[in-house]
């Protein structure tokens, strides 16, 4: 490790985390799959008996549990989502005057991670709502966000799938650098499973609902007795259409089924898995070299959680063995992957235990393709 560390002299002084009421385990998603195939099937025997359909095949959970080491995950409301006749969360409408679930959610984890870093709502003047979805096109959630908690200042949505997150962190870091904010609250409402394609073989086990937030300020303001100092940020993007969602405000315009399949979430999850993997490895190796660090030095990587062998390929790379889960703890096995708060779900349940001085690094990848890392000490 060099002897002196650069420093943007920005910290992180709080993190919330959200965490819905509701399970769901593989077990009920694939009983509730495999009767709807077995219906499917029923339904469409003549046409499969003709070869002019393919019968479906039914799913298993220890296909589930070995390709991504997911065992269950926690959903906003489960209603809707196991019934074979409609396979998605059913979600009331509310009034435009009542808060809207996203901005509820989110809520609760920003007034966990206020009270972590020990700020009021007027010590804060921006709010960033950093996800993969959000629930309308405007108002920005943000602005909900922020008049719910009674903040002053600004507040804006930025989408990025599973790197909002730390993209978001980026920004903010980058406002409190310029001085264009004094303390930032970020959040990440990630309510998926409205996206998921319940009915599909391939992904129909990967998400679950969370919500994550973070508190960002100067080292001159922080009181908080758990801080860490931001040495670096590192993002990158790289295009492909190997995880997509084509649901847009063009919808309505195409003259498409604005629900079909393809405006769902979608991937070619093993070209994901080939082509990120080496990415995320060299971006974190390149991102922690810059700030005269290797890998070896750190004492525990928050790492997106989409995959288990995705994640244990890519640390693997990165320090030539295994982690520990001490060194890279796993959470994906009772969140599923939960969009882009995965690395920041790690984050919040596993850092109290890091000295003063310990580096960190907390690193999101995925659909864009996107990487974005901090690295991160113990203050
Ligand atoms: N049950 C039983 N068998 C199955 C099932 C199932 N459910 N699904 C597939 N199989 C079979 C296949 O048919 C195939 O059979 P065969 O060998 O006979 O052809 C076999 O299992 C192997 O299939 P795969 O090669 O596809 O399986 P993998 O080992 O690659 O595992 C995974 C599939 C788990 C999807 C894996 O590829 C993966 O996780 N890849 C990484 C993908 C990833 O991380 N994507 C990130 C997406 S998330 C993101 O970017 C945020 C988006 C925004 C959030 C959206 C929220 C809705």
């Amino acid at each position: 490790m060099a002897a002196t560390l650069p420093s943007t002299g920005i910290v992180i002084s709080g993190s919330g985390l959200w965490t819905p009421p509701n399970v769901i385990t593989n077990a009920e998603l694939v009983a509730s799959y495999n009767a709807w195939v077995e219906k499917y099937n029923a339904e469409h025997a003549a046409e499969i008996a003709s070869g002019k359909m393919e019968e479906k095949p039914t799913s298993s959970e220890r296909f589930i549990e070995k390709a991504s080491g997911i065992k269950s995950r926690f959903v906003y409301t489960r209603e809707g989502i196991l019934d074979i006749d409609r396979m998605r969360p059913k979600f009331p409408e509310r009034k435009e005057e009542e808060l809207s679930n996203q901005a509820e959610i989110a809520v609760y984890a920003a007034r966990e991670a206020m009270a972590a870093a020990g700020k009021t709502a007027a010590d804060i003047d921006a709010v960033i709502v950093a996800c993969a979805y959000t629930q309308r096109a405007y108002p920005a959630i943000a602005i909900e966000v922020q008049n719910e908690l009674g903040i002053e200042g600004f507040g804006f949505d930025m989408l990025l799938a599973c790197s909002a997150a730390t993209f978001g962190l980026h920004r903010a870091c980058d406002s409190l650098l310029a001085g264009s904010a004094k303390c930032v609250l970020a959040v990440n409402p990630e309510l998926v499973t409205p996206q998921v394609n319940f009915r599909d073989r391939d992904s129909h086990f990967i998400f679950g609902d969370v919500s994550t937030a973070v508190i960002l300020e100067r080292a001159e303001t922080c009181t908080s007795a758990n801080s860490y100092e931001i040495l670096g940020t590192r993002a990158l993007t790289k295009y492909s259409i190997n995880i997509r969602s084509n649901f847009g405000h063009m919808s309505y315009a195409n003259d498409v089924d604005p629900f079909g399949p393809d405006k769902l979430f979608h991937q070619s999850g093993r070209k994901v898995f080939e082509e990120v993997s080496p990415v995320a490895a060299k971006h974190m190796s390149d991102h922690l070299a810059s700030l005269g660090l290797t890998p070896k030095d750190v004492r525990r990587f928050w790492i997106h959680q989409a995959n288990i062998n995705m994640n244990k390929r890519v640390m693997k790379q990165l320090l030539g063995e295994e982690p520990s889960e001490d060194v890279a703890p796993t959470i994906l096995d009772r969140y599923a992957n939960t969009a882009s708060a995965g690395s920041i779900i790690a984050f919040n349940l596993y850092n109290g235990d890091l000295k003063k001085g310990d580096i960190g690094v907390i690193c999101s990848f995925g659909a864009g393709y996107s990487v974005g890392s901090l690295v991160v000490r113990r203050r």
